[in-house]
């Protein structure tokens, strides 16, 4: 190889790596709930796989979310806005259920969590 095609061969390297990245994009959601729901934001946080994913929760009581598939659980307490980087690794639709709320039983699905294949 000379030279020329060499830089060339690094220069699409590159290109490449920078267009892989731009793929991923970063995606950041903020939601509130009231009394165990969602009182704003919608109950479908749809993002592509590998996307970078914030999740900013907060809770007007304690509980504790689990976030299936994923098999994560975050615990909030009231009124504290917790901030949550999610994993995209997996595709599908995840529920995230109320384990414990206010001290007591779950009530059910928080929000969804879609994740669409690249
Ligand atoms: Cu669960």
């Amino acid at each position: 190889m000379n030279r020329k095609l060499i830089s060339g061969f690094l220069l699409s390297s590159t290109l490449l790596v920078v267009a892989a990245t731009a793929l991923a994009d970063t995606r950041s959601f903020a939601l509130q709930a009231v009394g165990g729901a969602l009182s704003e934001g919608g109950d479908t946080i749809t993002v592509n796989q590998d996307d970078s994913v914030s999740l900013s929760l907060v809770s007007d009581k304690a509980l504790i979310v689990h976030l299936h598939g994923y098999d994560l659980e975050y615990a909030l307490q009231a009124g504290t806005p917790l901030q949550i980087d999610l994993p995209s690794h997996l595709t599908g639709r995840f529920p995230a259920e109320i384990h414990h709320y206010d001290g007591g039983h779950g009530k059910g699905v928080l929000f969804y969590y879609e994740v669409y294949p690249k």
